[in-house]
């Protein structure tokens, strides 16, 4: 019933209703929810950044049990654990503003507004795919949402975001491009010529670095010198700082200043955000370069999903039923997706040459 009553009732309204339910259930002690005044959000804001957040987690839980169960093949990383940066990161920009980062791209995706059907038949390799099934995981783009891809080479969305952004100057639209890459890309050379051009010509590009710790098979700890990744702009004058990337509050507020900066013709700005990525690498990780009790610890103590959960009840925005309604809503839509995913075609055999760029070389 309130499912059916929520889906009648836009975002705004639903933030509204919600707010106005007793909070019943207390939530089970984890890191110490802000009481009411320091929660910087409207009951309305929080309710739609746990549904985005959770959309992510289950949308991607599924991806992972579609690719075990062999309906998902070929590469596949999963964004389970760093929920909370993409989220915070859409609640502090426009739909206008360009996006644009790497193989781990599905919550990037969902954030923009793409649409869970879409993206889950480009998993599944079917003609309903946002690259008509020829992309997979890693290669899916929206120009309508203003998102750029999907990169599998590490480090390239770097400088493709920063050439996003010399055509937002040359566009003089006043529009920033969203740049993420992963720690392990920071170290990748294209990076620092990128960071030189976009100094030189200040242009409005936010380097969001989501450092999750580990790149495929290291930690930052062992194969960095510099750890700080913000402050790998310092030769170049950018400014940068680091946030809380389990916390969607606290990454939205950083990217809302780093905005302000840019918007203001100050140039580019980097933006660490300190995350954690509770599966492999990618689907076939040994992962040894971790303890699993590492993972449980984060999982327990800085779950992004859990924390904005307990932030909801104990501010009183929204009570344990409400969640459960979002909880629902959730799962049917990703249930919609994967449906989808399995009865949408595979491509004809006459797409083949369609959709892709044949060289002078290549077609002789
Ligand atoms: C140029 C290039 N070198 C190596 C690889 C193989 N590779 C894929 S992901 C990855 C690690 C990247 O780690 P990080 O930037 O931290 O991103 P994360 O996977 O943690 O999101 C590597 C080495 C690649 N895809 N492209
Ligand atoms: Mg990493």
């Amino acid at each position: 019933m309130v499912v059916r009553i929520l889906r009648l009732l836009r975002p705004a309204d639903i933030g509204v209703f919600m707010a106005k339910a007793p909070a019943t259930d207390k939530p089970k002690a984890r890191r110490k929810a802000a009481p009411k005044s320091s929660v910087d959000a409207t009951p309305e804001a929080l309710l739609q950044f746990y549904r985005d957040m959770l959309l992510i987690r289950r949308f991607e839980e599924k991806a992972g049990q579609m690719y075990g169960m062999g309906l998902i093949g070929g590469f596949c990383h999963l964004y389970i654990g760093q929920e909370a940066v993409v989220v915070g990161a859409r609640a502090a920009t426009e739909e206008s503003d360009a996006v644009i980062t790497t193989y781990r791209d599905h919550g990037h995706m969902l954030a923009c507004g793409m649409d869970p059907r879409g993206v889950m038949a480009e998993l599944t390799g079917r003609i309903g795919g946002y690259s008509r099934g020829k992309g997979g995981s890693m290669h899916m783009f929206a120009r309508d949402k203003n998102f750029y891809g999907g990169h599998g080479i590490v480090g390239a969305s770097t400088s493709l975001g920063t050439g996003i952004a010399l055509a937002n100057r040359y566009l003089d639209n006043n529009e920033v491009t969203l740049t993420y890459f992963g720690d392990g890309a920071a170290n990748q050379g294209q990076v620092y010529e990128s960071f030189n051009m976009a100094a030189l010509w200040k242009l409005p590009v936010l380097y969001i670095i989501e450092n999750n710790q580990y790149a495929m098979g290291t930690s930052t700890a062992r194969s960095t010198a510099q750890t700080k990744l913000h402050k790998r702009g310092d030769a170049f004058g950018i400014p940068g700082s680091e946030c809380d990337g389990m916390d969607v509050l606290a990454v939205r507020d950083a990217v809302a200043k780093a905005v302000k900066h840019m918007r203001a013709g100050k140039g580019p700005y980097i933006l660490e955000a300190m995350t954690y990525r509770y599966r492999g690498h990618s689907m076939s990780d040994p992962a040894k370069y971790r303890t699993r009790d590492e993972v449980t610890k984060v999982r327990k103590e800085r779950d992004p999903i859990d924390h904005i959960r307990d932030q909801i009840l104990e501010s009183g925005a929204a009570s344990e039923d409400a969640l459960k309604a979002i909880d629902k809503e959730v799962k049917a839509i990703v249930t919609d997706a994967a449906d989808f995913a399995q009865q949408s075609p595979e491509p004809d055999l006459s797409e083949l040459y369609t959709d892709i760029v044949i060289t002078a070389d290549a077609a002789e």
